[in-house]
């Protein structure tokens, strides 16, 4: 059978990916950087702090199509974080944010992975993210290697190294070619109350691992920004906790370059953010200088506004740009209403793009001042973060420091709130399961920690213990033992016979989706003119009347007390749609501006019109001619606009007196068929004086049935909704087919 291939036109089959997964093998394994372009041109612009475009297919910025479609791509990966649980759904996902600009997939676990104590198999549903196996792991990978043929770019996948199991999921992902993760003892330690010692053995054997197949790897400093009860404050501790992993990997093994500080602007709005965040960032940039910077997004300060989110996001990039970023990540602009939706995905890596490429050569000319409250402030964070280092020092350590609360604490280091998260080094999840390795203690495994008793066999494999056994999984992968699936029914294959009716090539049936195929979910924006409480009130209702389930409010902001609230509902909409019974009609034809620009600066093109008979409607045939509303006259036609109510006699002559190619009708007022009968008269009458034949004659109004228009002897006709440039595209083509067909008299 033909190996399966994406073809743009169809959606990705994840049925295809999951065949023969058994035997799939990752093609490359480690990080991929994007690289750099000097002095790119695209289009009509030149970019300076940019990256070699994409070789193949993308999705632009909405507003591209003013400017030849170009898609140029800013210097740091792009990240977005996919956590629906369904991950047959978030390889859709994956490829659709890889058009709009994503090279950094980050998946997100299932609530609580890090308490698992051993690998977990199959593809079971997950919680705020998908429980991360070598099935799923293998086949997103497998995925994404599709997919980067697709986009013409690498794309690097991601997850975690944590928790108790956190070895074996370093060697799982090396195995299967995962290309980066967050790994930081600290995070085991702080954030889900496993045994310090436990942590940092643990972090020796993952971080090897992850040093031999070249992830990346990302701290997890952002997480103390997140949850400490003043962001801000926490500052000096950040840069505490970036050092200690950072120097720690860099002791076990991982080259710098691939070493990644997780730097969140620890403020948000209405904070002075920048002013507070700067200092910070350049702090952190000056302390640690052979390391990556990934910038990630404030989630501290987030609302369920994606515009706010939006906000916050852009003016983190602003700091990013002044100061640098390798990795620019994108929190969905839905993190805080917890809706993680594919169009937030793609909605973030848009919005890092926009803002990326708008602050293109920024720091060509702007320059941070080296005096004043910057520099100052630089110093002042720098000075508070290596005090506290000494103090850690002082009591003997880091454990020590974490038993006495050092971490997490709301004051602003020297001072301390007393609130810091307490860890015992005796306690806490895998507490006493570390043991001292016999004298002969002997592992033939590659990229293992610390001592290994491998000469006491064979002294040539002092450097190379699987040699002892002919390799082990790093270099021979068919020892790699696959589970397919362990749990009858919490697997893939349940949930895609479920939805089976919505797959396939030949599918025609369609429902609403967010997350998951065919989920139903729908969002609707209202607006009450009431308080909160019975705007949310009524939003129910009308999703109960609308016949929505599960309908919930996910969103309110008052617009004044009294006046209204805007409400933000979610629901289910469970039909099904057949799209072969829709009535869909044909896409409006439309050239480019350019080519119409073009082809009237080749012949010009002279148009008389007016609204006929007694009609006094003129707005829509101003909005079709005035250059202000985008209308013909942009393209260079020369427009002689009649007026309203003009009799019919008088457009024909006018059209003879100025030598028109074009007569343009507009009627609104359909009484008694008047405006067919109008459209009617002008085609008669051109005939009567041996013009029609001259003339391309188009009629528009708001009633007006292009079918209808044609009938009644117009050329073509244009009803509500129809543009200028809609016009104009007919014009041109009419006289290139006149033309062409010899039939064209001037
Ligand atoms: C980010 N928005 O950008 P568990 N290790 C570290 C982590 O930060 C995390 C885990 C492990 C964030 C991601 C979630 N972070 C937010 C340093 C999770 C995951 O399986 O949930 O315990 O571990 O990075």
């Amino acid at each position: 059978m033909a190996e399966y291939k994406l073809n743009m036109d169809q959606r990705i089959d994840v049925e295809e990916i999951l065949k023969d997964l058994d035997k799939y093998r990752p093609r490359r394994r480690g990080w991929e950087w994007r690289k750099p372009a000097t002095e790119l041109k695209a289009g009509p612009f030149t970019y300076r702090d940019i990256a070699e475009p994409m070789a193949g297919e993308s999705v632009g910025l909405m507003t591209a199509h003013y400017f030849e479609n170009i898609d140029p791509q800013p210097l740091p990966s792009i990240t977005t974080e996919i956590a629906s649980g369904r991950f047959e759904d978030d390889i859709r996902r994956m490829r659709m944010v890889a058009h709009h600009g994503a090279d950094h997939i980050m998946v997100i676990r299932t609530a609580g992975q890090s308490h698992f104590d051993g690998l977990i198999e199959g593809t079971p549903q997950g919680i705020g993210g998908v429980p991360i196996t070598r099935k799923q792991v293998r086949a997103q990978r497998k995925a994404l290697d599709m997919i980067e043929d697709e986009v013409g770019r690498p794309i690097n996948y991601h997850s975690y190294v944590s928790g108790v199991a956190g070895p074996e999921v370093a060697v799982m992902f090396a195995e299967e070619g995962v290309n980066g993760a967050h790994q930081d003892p600290q995070y085991n330690v702080i954030y889900r109350n496993i045994n310090m010692i436990r942590s940092f053995v643990d972090a020796c054997e993952s971080k090897k691992v992850m040093a031999w197949s070249g992830m990346v790897q990302i701290d997890g400093a952002h997480n103390a920004n997140a949850t400490a009860r003043e962001a801000w404050k926490v500052m000096p501790e950040l840069m505490v906790q970036h050092a200690i992993n950072a120097i720690f990997s860099a002791s076990v093994g991982i080259e710098k370059k691939n070493i990644c500080l997780s730097t969140v602007p620890p403020s948000a709005t209405p904070a002075p953010c920048v002013f507070m965040d700067l200092p910070y960032a350049v702090a952190l940039r000056d302390l640690f200088t052979e390391y990556r910077m990934r910038a990630q997004m404030n989630t501290k300060y987030i609302e369920s506004s994606t515009r706010d989110a939006t906000v916050t996001h852009v003016l983190n990039m602003l700091i990013s740009k002044l100061t640098s970023a390798d990795i620019q990540s994108t929190i969905t602009p839905d993190e805080g209403r917890n809706v993680p939706w594919h169009i937030y995905n793609v909605e973030a890596c848009d919005t890092a793009k926009q803002t990326l490429l708008g602050l293109d050569g920024l720091m060509d000319m702007v320059e941070l001042k080296k005096d004043g409250p910057l520099p100052e402030k630089v110093r002042e964070l720098k000075e508070r973060a290596v005090l506290f280092m000494e103090e850690i020092l002082e009591v003997g350590g880091y454990f020590n420091a974490v038993e006495q609360g050092f971490f997490v604490d709301s004051g602003f280091y020297p001072e301390r709130g007393g609130d810091g998260i307490c860890r015992e080094i005796t306690g806490g999840v895998g507490a006493g399961t570390v043991f001292k390795r016999e004298s002969d203690y002997m592992a033939p495994v590659t990229a293992h920690y610390g001592y290994n008793n491998v000469a006491q066999y064979d002294e040539s494999a002092v450097n190379d213990p699987a040699k002892l056994i002919g390799g082990c999984t790093f270099e021979c992968p068919e020892k790699i033992v696959y589970i397919d699936e362990l749990d009858e029914e919490d697997n893939v294959n349940a949930r895609m016979a479920e939805t089976s009716q919505f797959r396939g090539k030949d599918c025609h049936m369609v429902r609403p989706e967010m997350e998951w195929l065919a989920d139903g979910t729908v969002l609707i924006n209202m607006f009450f003119p009431t308080s909160k409480r019975v705007a949310e009130a009524a939003a129910l209702e009308v999703a109960k009347r609308m016949g929505l389930a599960d309908a919930e409010v996910i969103s309110r902001e008052i617009m004044q007390q009294s006046e209204g609230t805007r409400v933000e509902l979610k629901g289910r909409f469970l039909e099904e749609i057949d799209i072969n019974e829709l009535d869909i009609p044909e896409e409006p034809d439309v050239m480019t501006d350019d080519e119409i620009r073009a082809d009237i600066e080749r012949k010009p093109m002279v148009v008389v019109c007016g609204t006929v008979g007694d009609d006094e409607h003129s707005v829509g045939l101003r909005e079709i001619i005035d250059i202000k509303h985008g209308g013909i006259e942009k393209y260079g036609m020369k427009v002689h606009y009649l007026g309203t109510s003009v009799p019919v006699e008088k457009l024909v002559n006018a059209a003879i007196e100025l030598d028109a190619d074009v007569i343009m009708a507009s009627t609104i007022i359909s009484h008694d068929d008047i405006h067919y009968k109008n459209i009617a008269a002008i085609d008669q009458l051109a005939k009567e004086m041996g013009v029609r034949e001259k003339l391309i004659f188009i009629a528009g109004g708001t009633q007006v049935t292009p079918e209808l228009a044609v009938a009644n002897g117009a050329d073509a006709g244009f009803g509500r909704g129809s543009k200028g440039i809609h016009d104009a595209t007919f014009m041109v083509k009419r006289r290139r087919e006149l033309e062409a067909a010899g039939k064209w008299p001037k």
